[in-house]
């Protein structure tokens, strides 16, 4: 295979966010801008000589090129398989799954997850480990660490590769598998669930459901698994089909983003059960007839209702939430005396409590739940996760959901974004709290008294490795929140999210529309940040 050295010059732009490196098409198309951070990646590596590597993405705007590049920049470094999902398509939970079956070193994803793809949009890369998570700290501070001084790639001459056809071939020692991108995921989520159970649940139509996969990456797998496997009929699954700009629309499946499919819920044509999922198809967001369920209270109620699950019925290790997650999943694991862990924002710091059986669910407040069978969120797994539990239980959603709060109480919640503010105004507001820290344990805002001010820093338990600055908590003696962080994910200034959460007990409160409910939160959040005076903005840009 003949191997050309390219010659370029380092971008100082490539420090991976929350989940990989994230950016306008128009920032990864300039040259060797992607060439150069893959080139990082695989620099940074031990020796990737050898070793198989799994490629695909959300067929986000960008994709099939991406790919097509990738796969020459991998020959050149060495690998000697190559497992890309048909068309350059794979879900990220899928990928996952594909790296532990086939025991790849890695894996390559390309996605922006829920940011809008298109020509002027985002596009994103990262890379995942063997053990199929995102790469720590460790690994993404190297790979950035690389990016400043690298000054030439390899790449081997190859021409493109026909992604359409499923196929196993060689190309010089090469071996290259295109395979279905749907197949394996779906075998691993029949040894999780009931299908059984599901199927007679969806024929006798005790269920009904609706799927948005908002034009991304899990219409296929929806499509195969609810339509095809478990006979839900055809068109359960809507905007299914993949497309590069997502039709135009915002792949994040939350109350603002999938409205249709909110607006169906709160109608008399609710079906019992709909979700969505996002670019990537590792978010999740669930609604039954009249009901949205909270990420928080979703990942809470998997956490005591896990038993239902066959392949959780043996009982669940621990659980594990982020920081802005609500405390609803805690007030679970205390009262089932199960290990309890609170990690920074970011699925990566999962990775090191699933390997060590710490834990075996976890999730965020960003629409996010996973368990131990991959090392990333999964969205159609939670979806099916909650099929299960409704056809098990013989309730609705809304009945699950209230019987939940009334065992354990309610954590009211909701998340305020400031999107694109000027960088320097985000870092000036969060200067002026952490100099506000020390002055507030002990002060009283009306029913609000602060019990604790820090800022969080994570040691992990499994390798010690420290993490610091992950976001500003104040917590109140009532078991209120407000939390404060930098979002991680963004690609245009800086967003700011404020986490609001509000704990009640009595019955009579829990029926509380979240923002009437928090605005006595809100007013205080707004005014220890000054955010108003100092962005200039009346509003949050989201509330969900
Ligand atoms: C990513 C991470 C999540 C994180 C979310 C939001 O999700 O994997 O762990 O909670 O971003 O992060 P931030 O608040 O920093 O924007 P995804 O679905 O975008 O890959």
């Amino acid at each position: 295979m003949n191997i050309k050295t390219i010659s370029s010059s380092p971008y100082d732009d490539q420090k991976p966010g929350t989940s990989g490196l994230r950016k306008k098409v128009t920032v990864f198309q300039q040259p060797h801008y992607l060439a150069n951070f893959v080139q990082s990646i695989f620099d940074s590596l031990d020796n990737c000589f050898g070793q198989s590597l799994v490629l695909g993405g959300d067929g986000r705007y960008y994709n099939r090129e991406a790919i097509q590049i990738i796969i020459k920049i991998a020959a050149a470094n060495g690998f000697n398989e190559l497992i890309i999902g048909q068309g350059g398509l794979l879900s990220t939970p899928a990928a996952s799954h594909l790296i532990r079956k086939n025991k790849a070193y890695g894996g390559l994803i390309l996605s922006a997850s829920h940011n809008a793809g298109g020509p002027t949009e985002d596009f994103g890369i990262k890379y995942n480990i063997s053990n199929g998570g995102p790469a720590s700290e460790k690994y993404t501070d190297a790979f950035f660490k690389r990016s400043l001084e690298i000054n030439a790639y390899k790449m081997a001459e190859l021409d493109d590769i026909d992604l359409d056809t499923q196929a196993e071939f060689k190309i010089k020692g090469l071996k290259i598998r295109i395979i279905d991108p749907v197949t394996d995921y779906a075998e691993l989520m029949a040894t999780i669930f009931d299908f059984d159970l599901l199927k007679e649940s969806i024929s006798s139509q005790y269920i009904s459901l609706c799927f948005d996969a908002m034009h991304a990456i899990t219409g296929p797998y929806a499509k195969r698994i609810l339509e095809e496997m478990l006979g839900a009929p055809k068109g359960t699954v809507i905007n299914g089909e993949p497309l590069e700009d997502f039709g135009g629309g915002h792949p994040d499946p939350n109350l603002v983003h999938a409205k249709e499919l909110a607006q169906l819920m709160f109608s008399d044509k609710a079906p019992v059960f709909a979700a969505a999922s996002d670019g990537d198809g590792d978010r999740n967001m669930v609604l039954g007839a009249n009901i949205f369920v909270t990420p928080s209270d979703s990942l809470a109620i998997m956490a005591a209702n896990a038993h239902y699950i066959p392949a959780y019925s043996k009982g669940i290790r621990g659980v594990a939430r982020s920081m802005p997650t609500s405390q609803a999943v805690d007030r679970v694991a205390k009262a089932y005396n199960l290990p309890c862990f609170e990690t920074p924002t970011g699925w990566k710091f999962f990775g090191n409590l699933l390997d060590a059986d710490k834990i075996t669910l976890c999730g965020e407040e960003s629409f996010g739940s996973g368990s131990n069978h991959v090392r990333e969120k999964d969205g159609l797994w939670a979806v099916l996760f909650w099929l299960n539990l409704i056809a098990k239980r013989r309730q609705s959603v809304a009945d699950i959901v209230h019987e939940h709060w009334q065992k354990f109480g309610r954590d009211i919640y909701s998340r305020h974004d400031y999107e694109a503010v000027d960088s320097e105004i985000a870092n000036d507001i969060f200067n002026h709290l952490r100099e506000l820290l020390p002055t507030l344990t002990g002060k009283n805002f009306d029913e609000y008294a602060i019990n604790y001010a820090d800022e969080f820093c994570y040691q992990d338990p499994i390798d010690n490795s420290i993490s610091e600055q992950q976001g500003i908590r104040i917590g109140f003696k009532n078991g209120s929140r407000i939390v404060f962080r930098l979002s991680g994910t963004g690609t245009v200034g800086a967003t700011l999210r404020i986490y609001l959460e509000k704990f009640v007990k009595e019955k009579t409160e829990y029926q509380q529309e979240p923002q009437q409910a928090l605005a006595n939160l809100i007013e205080l959040a707004e005014q220890l940040s000054e955010i108003k005076q100092r962005t200039g903005r009346l509003e949050p840009t989201v509330i969900t």
